[in-house]
């Protein structure tokens, strides 16, 4: 779509210096959206305000000087990473990427450079170390978000069209930006703090490039190679120069596409924990968004939003599960499969591909519970419900032609494997 092409272009396709074997295997991750916005949980003065919830600052106009004071709340009381990191690990996601700052400018550990940070709390540890010592023993890899370009406690990096009079505690007017001020004596020496003192990072997650010069954007991914050489840096960073594209925010690639992109998608409507927003995806929708990536060959990034105290919303965590239970019987589905290989999307479901095998993920019943691959150039030797093991029983026309099963559970999502007598191709014209 136009859509997709345009962010492709802004946030950058993959120029892939760096290895991306993990990232590509892996196919799904797990985002974590954890700061000062969580205290204020979607709330200003008690009142709901509209919007996602690390927008609050910004939504509800509240000066720097007010906001910090979400900081004395922020209790981390009941902060376990080992539970986060298990959570992602049970679903299946390969990798977690935590927001270590987020636009509100807010450190979510000790920083040098700033004192708007974790000391600013209740807790009295670095809840960023804890986090990745938590990854490495259970062996799932982690990426640092860090907002590079909007920082609203610093007026040098205001973004002017969203910063109000009193945000800075003087009229708007009287602000004078200087973004390179930011970059030099802010953002990079916090690049070095976060790239230096927790081991080896897997991802650099950047956000928000908008009006950086493609020189400011160099020097993000320019420390990024220097001090963690094997650290993939996201798209956003700007101007193509990132390892692999994005899309936009919730947004999905409508086919196949050739390069490395990934989508991250929010649960409810929100990223930042909102104790007014109940409107969450099913557990079902949430699966079906990570196998359609999946077939768009396509990473997932599905988001968490914890509590103050640490605590992951109830469903939250049912989501996590029910995607777990799916990938237990599953997941070779998705690992390390790339897209759709056919020209066609079907109205059944999905597919997915690895070497010499397909997967059709089945969301429903295909009409007379037949399904005619049209333009497949190899034959089919093996055709199994992958959960089950049950057989699926394959007639070759011109084309193969699969009757499924009577009476599968198509909320479980079940995936039909089919197995090919040599790697998988199609012909160009699937009607031939
Ligand atoms: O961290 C999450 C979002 O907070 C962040 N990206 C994800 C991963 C993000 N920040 N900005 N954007 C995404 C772009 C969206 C900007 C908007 Fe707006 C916020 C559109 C509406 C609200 C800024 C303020 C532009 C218009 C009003």
């Amino acid at each position: 779509s136009i859509l997709m092409l345009s962010w492709a272009f802004v946030y950058g396709q993959a120029q892939q210096s760096v290895d991306m074997d993990w990232w590509r295997e892996g196919r799904f991750g797990m985002f974590i959206h954890w700061g000062l916005y969580s205290v204020a949980a979607g709330e200003w003065n008690g009142k709901p305000v509209d919007g996602i919830g690390e927008w609050i600052q910004n939504f509800a106009k509240v000066p720097n000087n007010e906001y910090e004071k979400l900081a004395d709340k922020l209790t981390l009381a009941k902060y376990n990473p080992e539970e986060w990191v298990k959570l992602a690990k049970q679903a299946g996601a390969r990798y977690i990427v935590f927001t270590t700052k987020h636009h509100e400018g807010f450190c979510m550990y000790p920083s040098e450079v700033s004192d708007f940070d974790i000391e600013r709390t209740p807790y009295k540890r670095d809840p960023l170390k804890e986090l990745v010592e938590a990854c490495r023993k259970h062996g799932v890899k982690v990426g640092f978000y860090y907002s590079h370009r909007q920082d609203w406690r610093e007026e040098d990096a205001a973004v002017m069209q969203n910063e109000y009079d009193g945000h800075y505690g003087k009229p708007k007017s009287e602000v004078k930006p200087n973004l390179d001020r930011y970059i030099r004596e802010k953002a990079l020496p916090q690049m070095r703090e976060l790239l230096t003192r927790y081991g080896k990072i897997d991802l650099l997650w950047y956000d928000t490039p908008f009006d950086l010069t493609k020189e400011q954007s160099r020097t993000f991914v320019n420390v990024v190679r220097e001090l963690q050489p094997e650290c993939i840096v996201n798209g956003r960073v700007g101007y193509n120069l990132g390892d692999y594209g994005a899309l936009g925010d919730n947004e999905m690639p409508c086919s196949r596409v050739n390069m490395d992109l990934e989508m991250v998608a929010t649960m409810n409507h929100t990223w930042g924990y909102k104790k007014n927003d109940q409107n969450w995806k099913s557990p079902k929708d949430i699966l079906c968004s990570l196998i359609e990536c999946a077939s768009r060959g396509v990473n997932y990034m599905v988001n968490i939003g914890p509590k103050e105290d640490g605590t992951v919303p109830q469903p939250s965590i049912d989501i996590m599960d029910f995607i777990g239970r799916w990938m237990q019987k599953n997941s070779e589905a998705v690992y390390g499969t790339t897209g759709n290989p056919f020209n066609d999307n079907f109205p059944w479901g999905y597919v997915t591909h690895k070497g010499n095998v397909i997967y059709l993920h089945l969301l429903r019943e295909p009409l007379n519970r037949c399904i005619a691959l049209k333009g497949l150039l190899t034959s089919i030797t093996k055709a199994e419900i992958l959960a089950s093991g049950k057989k699926v029983t394959v007639t070759d026309q011109s084309y193969p032609v699969l009757t499924v099963p009577a009476h599968l559970n198509y909320d479980e999502i079940p995936v039909l494997k089919l197995v090919c007598k040599s790697p998988v191709r199609f012909s160009e014209d699937n009607y031939m």
